[in-house]
């Protein structure tokens, strides 16, 4: 029997000098969370979430009923356990300060609590994503400005996947490792030690709908992509769109790929689709973690000095070597 998700954090907490066990203690409480969310995700229109609450987030964007269920589930799950000063997710306007009855602990936390949520009604695969920072030295009573922390001082990310298995994948910057339910025991098991991105790939992933918003050089990149054999990179490339971020990532960690939501002029008012807090910056370190390149084209993404919880970034990652051959194109211009 392979090590269940509680026994590998337990192990790898027990490397680290005067660890508290508070954040195996958060892990414990997200998983929690997730096994919750798996369980309505599976069950859909047999339990009557499927489909639109009539509401808006504040990006504007339509929410499923499962978008806001899945935000409470996550929000229940961890403001009790005292490992958290503050969350702040997706799907609420502002930070989410932990109730006055429970004790504030050292972290803040940062959700999507289902990314790609618009393939649920379709019964695609859909995920939450989460990302840990430590909550700054002496604050007891968070605000947004304390979550503007740069991605590369997360503790942990991680995303589970709601596909034909339900998957954590996490890193706590030690390498990254995937662990699948067994629904049976109720328990998260190691499946996929170590994952590790391919350097090269011959599979791209964007949504080419956008082309025309797109700028020069990922439109380059795409068009050389698609000339295959018959232009300069003489190779063929597969293309693959699942629309949920966490599927599309998922895929790239099992066997290679390039991810792009890169900037493009279809809103004046964003720089790209994707969050910098709950997709961006989790994702980022997961993949970098497994040996990938993340970049908004010009700027490694983990660098960036977060200046809004909601703010929007271009997404660039996946296998090294691609991901290096499009921020070298966007040098040439
Ligand atoms: P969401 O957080 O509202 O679900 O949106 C994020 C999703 C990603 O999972 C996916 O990569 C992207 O949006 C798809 O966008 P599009 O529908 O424009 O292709
Ligand atoms: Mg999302």
């Amino acid at each position: 029997m392979s090590k269940s998700l509680i026994q590998f954090i337990i192990e790898e907490q027990r490397q680290i000098p005067n660890a508290s066990g508070n954040f195996t203690g958060l892990l414990n409480d997200i998983i929690s969370a997730c096994k919750q969310i798996a369980h309505d995700v599976n069950k859909g229109a047999l339990i009557g979430v499927l489909g639109s609450a009539g509401s808006e987030n504040v990006q504007g964007e339509t929410q499923k009923k499962l978008d806001i269920i899945t935000n409470e589930i996550f929000i229940k799950a961890n403001e009790w356990g005292g490992h958290l000063a503050a969350m702040a997710s997706e799907e609420m306007d502002d930070i989410y300060e932990i109730p006055k009855q429970y004790p504030r602990g050292k972290y803040l936390i940062t959700f999507d609590p289902l990314d790609g949520s618009s393939n649920i009604d379709v019964n695609v695969s859909v995920g939450t994503i989460f990302s840990i920072l430590r909550c700054p030295e002496g604050v007891t009573h968070p605000t947004a400005s304390d979550f503007m922390q740069p991605g590369t001082t997360q503790v942990c990310a991680g995303y589970a996947l709601y596909g034909p298995n339900t998957m954590i994948v996490l890193t706590t910057g030690n390498g990254v490792n995937g662990f699948t339910l067994d629904r049976d025991v109720g328990d998260f098991f190691l499946t996929n030690p170590d994952m590790q991105v391919p350097v090269d790939t011959q599979e791209f992933a964007i949504n080419m709908s956008n082309r025309r918003f797109w700028e020069e050089p990922v439109q380059r990149y795409v068009e050389e992509c698609i000339k295959g054999v018959d232009g300069g990179r003489e190779k063929n490339f597969n293309m693959r769109w699942v629309g949920s971020m966490v599927a599309d990532v998922h895929r790239i960690l099992m066997r290679g790929g390039i991810f792009m939501y890169p900037f493009d002029t279809k809103d004046a008012a964003r720089a790209g689709k994707l969050r910098l807090m709950y997709e961006a910056n989790p994702m980022s370190f997961i993949v970098e973690q497994a040996g990938g390149v993340c970049s908004t084209g010009r700027e490694r993404i983990m660098a960036l000095l977060p200046v809004g919880l909601h703010q929007r970034v271009p997404v660039i990652l996946g296998s090294k070597n691609e991901v290096e051959r499009l921020v070298s194109y966007h040098k040439d211009v």
